[in-house]
């Protein structure tokens, strides 16, 4: 039966690319689900669009010198491009600096506020009295009260996942200067959650019990037992949509109440340059809403949304929030600032045209219970065992043999034999088992279940032996080939959601147009006898240790990179005194002969002029110079260093280095030539 649904996907905060956990979490899984409703006659709303307000954003235009508008600009075109570069099929890309989006949020919240579901209250808030400025959200850091973790934000503590206040931060700094900010007053509208929370209870707790995936319902359910608060849903900032209320001047709506309505005026947006109605998919009972998000937004999603939309009175709530937990790379977390990830513009730099393999990997090793690491030996083993190995392979054989044997034209079946009917009605069953796996969020069953056809595929023909046959058994062969080219068949229809590039391609070097999930099902025939199919074409390629090996050197660097960027400083000796200090002995001296010390790997033997004499001091340097590297270079030395003996060698006083980001050991040594023996003091 055919049903509306409005499908969602969380609108990504403009203020960088979109990286692998991104797409894992949220936009590859919200596609297949999509395109796979699509693909069984539904009526179909994708809904997504770029999340422009918040505090992240202002924070980085301050840091680069350029104005909010200019950052937003520059990633929603970014994003949205890496969007239709991975085939998301989105209906609608909009943007919440949209005026329509400004106009929906706006008139949103005046019918909250005329219907008296805001709570108006002036509270001490945090304030940069430096930055002249009050400090909300990620304008604030400090200790989370529930976890501990040192560097939770203000509105959320990333370590647990707990949704904050920034006066619940323990220790707060502000973001902008480091200072300790004050407390100073400040109005705002609050939404009474507590008010909402026996509908919640009622809703989600005794509703969803058994259809809502147990992270989303467990977080929910421990946020409503731990008893909800009223939540500010204004800021004093002067990016966002302006609070058009009295009273409101100056301050902007919290970006986590504007960014959910956000997919209400896309699909505003949308209907309008379709011509369409947009109420049906927002208020009529009908449709089927569902919220595809990662698991930091559930309580957005879950709690403050629908308490909203509740409170409105004239919208549907979610039907389900199938958020997904996170994906991790090389077993650490992903991040943006320390650059710990896969980003997708370099990712299709580094792999051009093979989108389908990261969407492929990313489903069948996805987040979807629990964290997940994404490994690159994974990516390709995954790659070279399975797409290349099972899939490609199956078709790539039909295909040859196809265009070997009857040049191409798919041959009349005689006879089927107790396998092939077997085979046959195994693929007719695969469009219900993948859908299962589909209807119940599980896209990693799903897209094995994909990869158990292919593998059916395989097997068939290597037990059919159409190789050996077609010398003795002509009419055998063509049965076994026309089977085989229906199961082709039915992997280019059935592996659109998951593989749609190569479902495309599939379909072409078939010459179909793919069938419904339905035909799949049903139809006894997907590829008539006497089609003409096209010339092999390879769909995945195998990938080598070398390219896998790039990527991680890549994360390598990036990790290097910011240990030198966090490297602490030392803090400071005990004070010595003047005297103290005047018994050093520092001269700037040369280096005049240098060799390695037989079997060790760090020391070198150097003979010094030290304007005194010319001594031996033993160095600990051979791992950053050659001998002959230092051969002739004024250093600068500790002479009066009492002598003693490395590895059996007097040295005589010790040579002065520091060290680079990278771990190298480098001299500290006078900025021009000087005389051998003049004392540093
Ligand atoms: N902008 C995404 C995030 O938390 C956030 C989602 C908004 S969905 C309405 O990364
Ligand atoms: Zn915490």
């Amino acid at each position: 039966m055919s049903k509306r649904y409005t499908i969602t996907a969380a609108l990504p905060y403009t203020n960088g690319p979109i990286h692998i956990g991104h797409l894992a979490g949220v936009y590859v899984p919200a596609d297949i689900y999509a395109r796979f409703k699509r693909l069984t006659d539904n009526d179909v709303l994708f809904i997504c669009g770029s999340d422009e307000h918040g505090v992240p954003i202002t924070i980085k235009a301050k840091k680069e010198g350029i104005t909010p508008q200019d950052v937003v600009d520059k990633y929603h075109a970014i994003i949205k491009t890496s969007f239709e570069d991975f085939g998301i099929t989105f209906d609608n890309y909009s943007r919440t600096s949209a005026q329509i989006h400004h106009e929906t949020a706006s008139e949103f919240f005046k019918t909250l506020y005329d219907k008296h579901e805001f709570v108006e209250e002036v509270t001490e808030q945090l304030y940069d009295e430096e930055a002249n400025q009050f400090l909300a959200d990620r304008f604030v850091t400090g200790t989370c009260p529930k976890c501990g973790h040192e560097e939770a934000y203000g509105d959320q503590c990333e370590n647990c996942g707990s949704s904050l206040s920034a006066t619940e931060l323990i220790n707060p700094k502000s973001a902008i200067t480091g200072n300790v900010p004050t407390l100073k007053e400040t109005k705002h509208w609050f939404l009474p959650l507590n008010k909402h929370e026996n509908f919640l209870r009622e809703w989600i707790l005794e509703g969803h019990k058994k259809d809502w995936k147990p992270n989303v319902y467990g977080q929910v359910k421990s946020w409503i037992d731990d008893g909800l608060r009223p939540r500010a849903v204004t800021r004093d900032l002067d990016w966002g949509i302006p609070v058009p209320v009295p009273g409101g001047e100056g301050k902007v709506l919290y970006v986590w109440f504007d960014a959910p309505i956000g997919y209400i005026s896309a699909t505003k947006e949308w209907a309008n340059r379709e011509g369409k109605d947009w109420t049906p998919y927002w208020k009529d009972k009908d449709t089927k809403l569902l919220h595809f998000i990662g698991k930091d937004n559930i309580v957005f999603h879950c709690i403050i949304f629908p308490s909203m939309l509740k409170a409105e009175g004239s919208y549907i709530l979610p039907d389900n929030v199938p958020a997904n937990e996170f994906l991790n790379l090389e077993g650490k977390k992903l991040s943006t600032s320390k650059n710990w990830a896969v980003w997708l513009p370099e990712y299709l730099e580094d792999f051009p045209g093979q989108q389908d393999v990261l969407r492929y990997v990313l489903t069948a090793n996805a987040p979807e219970s629990k964290d997940n690491d994404f490994t690159w030996k994974d990516f390709q083993a995954r790659n070279n065992n399975e797409l290349v190995a099972i899939f490609g392979n199956f078709i790539n054989r039909v295909v040859v043999l196809t265009n070997k044997y009857y040049n191409g034209v798919v041959p009349k079946a005689s006879e089927f034999s107790a396998v092939d009917e077997e085979t046959l009605a195994a693929v007719r069953a695969y469009p219900d088992v993948i859908a299962s796996s589909i209807e119940r969020y599980r896209f990693r069953e799903a897209s094995q279940e994909l990869m158990n056809l292919a593998r059916l595929g395989n097997k068939y023909l290597a037990d059919e032996e159409p190789w050996k046959l077609v010398k003795t058994d002509e009419a055998r062969t063509k049965t076994i080939m026309y089977v085989a080219l229906q199961i082709a068949s039915a992997l280019a229809t059935l592996s659109e959601p998951f593989l749609p590039f190569t479902s495309e391609k599939l379909k072409r070097i078939l010459d179909i147009t793919g069938a419904t999930w339905r035909a799949v099902k049903t139809q006894d025939e997907l590829i008539e006898s006497g089609h003409q199919i096209g010339k092999g074409e390879l769909l995945f390629s195998k990938i080598e240790d070398k390219t896998i090996q790039a990527q991680l050197n890549k994360l390598e660097a990036s990790k290097k990179a910011n240990e030198a960027a966090n490297a602490t400083v030392e803090p400071q000796k005990d004070t010595i005194t003047f005297e103290d200090f005047t018994k050093l002995d520092i001269r700037v001296g040369k280096i005049l002969e240098a060799e390695k010390m037989p079997k060790t790997k760090k020391l070198l033997v150097l003979k010094v002029d030290t304007g005194i004499d010319t001594r031996t001091i033993v160095s600990g340097i051979a791992e950053s110079f050659t001998p002959e590297e230092v051969i002739g270079k004024q250093v600068t030395v500790l002479v009066n260093l009492a002598p003693r003996a490395l590895r059996g060698v007097e040295s005589e006083g010790m040579i002065l280095m520091t060290e680079t980001p990278e771990g190298k050991l480098v001299f500290v040594n006078p900025d021009q030539a000087v005389k051998n023996g003049l004392q540093i003091s």
